[in-house]
């Protein structure tokens, strides 16, 4: 059997895995992306309940998914970590030093490259231009005093630097502008603005994808802090045994993983901003006002059939903030 259909390279393997042990339930009701998916997944956060598969969604494409607390943990001692072992490839019953130790050991180990293949699920769709419709997804409002709809809390970001010999893939939110255009910070000492500056000093802008339902090691790496110049698509094929499969972007030179949900594919514009914000956050606090952040352009949307849209709800721990970016 592929090694690309094991849980910690295939999100879609990963959701079977959860759904075959319980620590995920598929809920059949309809249920709005308007406050009730961030409420449910609040919830299962919170008794520490499997994770929610939203299979009917309000204003949403028929088949199109959402799967809530995809980190979050579980209520059984024993597989409490089991959710955050699965995106690693480890057995549910892992304790957090095992987890920690796997996460350290490959730091150390030399990277394994990704490697390019010519098709994958995440191409089983395609739109590009003017077909290009980000309201077809379910875009949640997870708070109330939310100031939009965050369609990217549990993907990541992919740039490259214009030499080409540094990938970084990064976690952070974007919030939906309009139908073609994401808002969300590009912080300048974060890789993605340190690549950013790079394209920028060249007068171009900076080719961007973003991936939602990565193959789950992929999303671990890209929310933890290696070091500068280090792509995190090399520490995943350490970390994992395996190189990630990849395939080029639509639209752009990037590469981006073949086993993913939802792609979006763009650049990040060099001038224009657009508020973002508040956005309930991962202290349990938010801030009272939004800001004005970088804008990206999306001239792409690849998905797998029926798509699987993970949401991290932020706020008091256990969510993914913790479990993840924590750990
Ligand atoms: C679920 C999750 C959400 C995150 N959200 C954000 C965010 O909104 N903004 C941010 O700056 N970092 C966020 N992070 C942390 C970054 O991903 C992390 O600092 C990472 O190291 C940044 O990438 P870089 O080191 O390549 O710059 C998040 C991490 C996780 C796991
Ligand atoms: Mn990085």
């Amino acid at each position: 059997m592929s090694r690309y259909t094991e849980p910690a390279l295939d999100f879609r393997a990963f959701l079977a895995r959860l759904l075959a042990d319980q620590d995920a339930v598929a809920i059949a009701q309809t249920v709005d992306p308007h406050l009730e998916v961030g409420a449910v997944t609040r919830r299962a956060y919170e008794t520490r309940a499997p994770a929610p598969l939203f299979t009917s969604l309000t204003g949403t494409t028929p088949g199109f998914r959402v799967l809530g607390a995809p980190a979050g943990l579980n209520r059984d001692p024993r597989t409490r970590y089991g959710r955050l072992a699965a995106h690693l490839g480890l057995p549910r019953t892992a304790t957090p030093r095992t987890i920690l130790e796997h996460l350290v050991t490959a730091m150390a180990a030399p990277p394994v490259a990704p490697v390019v293949v010519s098709d994958g699920p995440c191409r089983q769709n395609v739109r590009t231009g003017d077909a290009v419709d980000l309201e077809m997804l379910p875009v949640p409002l997870l708070h109330q005093e939310d100031g939009g709809r965050y369609l990217g809390t549990y993907g990541f970001h992919i740039v490259r630097s214009p030499d080409g010999a540094w990938t970084s893939w990064s976690v952070a939110r974007t919030m939906l502008h309009d139908r073609t255009t994401l808002v969300g910070p590009v912080m300048p000492q974060q890789h993605i603005g340190m690549i950013r500056d790079m394209w920028r000093s060249r007068g171009e802008r900076t080719p961007w994808a973003m991936v939602l339902g990565a193959p789950p090691a992929a999303l671990a790496a890209a929310g933890m802090p290696l070091p500068e110049g280090v792509s995190e698509d090399g520490y995943v094929g350490a970390l994992t045994g395996t190189p990630v499969e990849v395939v080029r972007a639509r639209t752009n030179d990037l590469f981006v993983p073949a086993h993913s949900e939802i792609v979006l594919e763009g650049y990040i514009d060099n001038e224009a901003t657009a508020p973002e914000g508040p956005m309930g956050e991962y202290h349990g606090y938010a801030f009272p006002d939004g800001k004005q952040q970088p804008v990206f352009r999306v001239e792409a949307v690849t998905w797998r059939d029926e798509p699987v849209l993970p949401v991290c709800v932020a706020g008091l721990p256990p969510e993914e903030n913790h479990t993840i970016w924590g750990t």
